[in-house]
């Protein structure tokens, strides 16, 4: 019999499926839920409700993610996908996200009719039909209040790990407490979309991972416990409503009964805790020693690696999560990232191919030419007004297309350093990854191999 594991990954835009078989080291089978084409009933634009009277508000029903759930084992099973060889699933949910449930949410999941899909009978378990997803940033509020309960944001930093994040779980959780306070005393759990997912698996509840848990400014880094003032700040009884965050490698769960019957899962088939998509994206690459380092090229570029303990100071602008090893992870993200390199190539009406052969023309160094290259506003570091600043720079492709590239790794490096990741080594991903260009630019300036 196949040994077969199951990952998912609940994501923004979708839901997408996972099987690899362990023996054969290869990939059984890949299954997608797109939630903006395929459960449009949702009325989601890019799996988001778009909230035009509040731009900053951004959520998403999470019974869509449910009905994603039913609709996606429903295509592995009829792929003819064994899923009894299934011996374990695991998870990666967006970060941030948080789901509101009332004290019927564990009996319903317990007595699941394996006849009826999952989204019929889940529709009674909400307490806040939408949930407050990575993208929201309407609580600089709440942000203030957060890091003025611990003194300051430097040490809110310190103690969670981040400074306060307008899309980051705590501050989300006073916002929905003070201004939906019937709702809130009536929520008997907050799950984030990791431990939701999860709990649904299992039929039973699972606790919020701690890789998950630091990306909502209120866990306690060091001790791994929910601080008592953060948890003061956001309303009476969240602690109980966020129940303890859990080690995942500690804590596994057999399936409900319902998947077996639904769906022909083996009843031995484990459940392992789920982590935000950052924490799995660590381990996903292998990221699993001091100096291992990953640099994501998209629409904003991601630098995060993996450290062995915490740095002496924590960096205000990186956030520092525990990873599912047990040890820790800084991750940064640096909004101009693929748009910015566009820009350039735009301004040149250039190919990628002539951008890239333009960069090959220049030295490393540029010849001491520089830019600063904010043509949005940007996270790290923080630029609240956009603009573009050259230093000694010819206005060429060459010279401009270079200049943009080293700006961004120079930024990177530094910012990394920051941090306390020593780079040994990168493992460069998303869609700019393909341009070998980019990667010698991104070696030159760390001075590390990268593949
Ligand atoms: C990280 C963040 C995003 C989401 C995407 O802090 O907000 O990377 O995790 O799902």
């Amino acid at each position: 019999m196949a040994e077969l594991y199951l990952g998912l990954d609940s994501s923004t835009q979708s839901l997408s499926a996972v099987i690899i078989d362990l023996q054969t080291q290869s990939i059984v089978v890949e299954e997608q839920v797109h939630y903006s084409s395929e459960l449009v009933h949702y009325n989601v634009t890019d799996g988001v409700l778009i909230n035009e009277q509040q731009p900053q508000v951004v959520h998403a029903p999470p019974l869509m993610w449910v009905e994603a759930l039913e609709c996606l084992l429903g295509k592995l099973k009829n792929n003819g996908v064994a899923l009894t060889d299934v011996v374990a699933i695991a998870g990666s949910g967006q970060q941030h996200g948080s789901v509101y449930l009332n004290n019927s949410f564990i009996p319903c999941l317990q007595q699941l009719d394996p006849a009826q899909p999952l989204q019929h009978q889940l529709t009674e378990i909400f307490t806040r039909s939408t949930s407050p997803i990575w993208m929201d940033s309407s609580t600089a509020q709440e942000c203030q209040q957060f890091a003025a309960a611990v003194g300051g944001d430097e040490a809110l930093c310190t103690l969670t790990g981040s400074v306060a994040i307008e899309r980051f779980t705590g501050p989300q959780i006073k916002k929905f407490a003070d201004s939906e306070s019937l709702a809130f005393n009536s929520t008997r759990h907050i799950c984030l979309v990791s431990s939701f997912m999860a709990s649904i698996l299992s039929g039973d509840y699972i606790g919020i991972d701690h890789g998950d848990a630091t990306g909502m400014n209120l866990l306690d880094i060091k001790n791994k416990k929910w601080d008592t003032r953060l948890l003061a700040c956001c309303g009476e009884g969240t602690a109980e409503k966020l129940g303890v965050a859990i080690d995942p490698s500690m804590q596994q769960g057999k399936i409900a009964s319902y998947f077996v019957q639904r769906f022909g899962f083996s009843a031995d088939c484990k459940i392992i805790p789920w982590s935000g998509d950052n924490p799995c994206s660590l381990i996903g690459l292998g990221l699993v020693e001091e100096g291992m380092t990953a640099i994501s090229l998209g629409t904003s570029d991601t630098c995060f690696g993996y450290m062995e303990k915490l740095p002496q100071q924590m960096s205000q602008w990186a956030h520092t999560f525990i990873a599912p090893t047990g040890a820790y992870m800084s991750l940064m993200c640096f909004k101009n990232g693929s748009l910015a390199r566009e820009a350039v190539r735009k301004k040149y009406a250039a190919t990628w191919e002539e951008w890239s052969a333009a960069i090959e023309s220049t030295p490393p160094g540029n010849n001491g030419a520089f830019m600063l290259p904010w043509f949005d506003l940007e996270i790290v570091p923080k630029i609240i007004q956009a603009g573009v600043r050259l230093f000694g720079c010819e206005e060429t492709l060459a010279s401009e297309a270079r200049a943009v590239v080293e700006a961004q790794m120079m930024a990177m490096a530094y910012h990394a350093a920051e941090a306390g990741l020593k780079p040994n080594a990168i493992r460069a991903t998303g869609g700019a990854s393909t341009n070998p260009v980019i990667l010698q630019i991104m070696a030159d300036v760390f001075q590390v191999p990268v593949d």
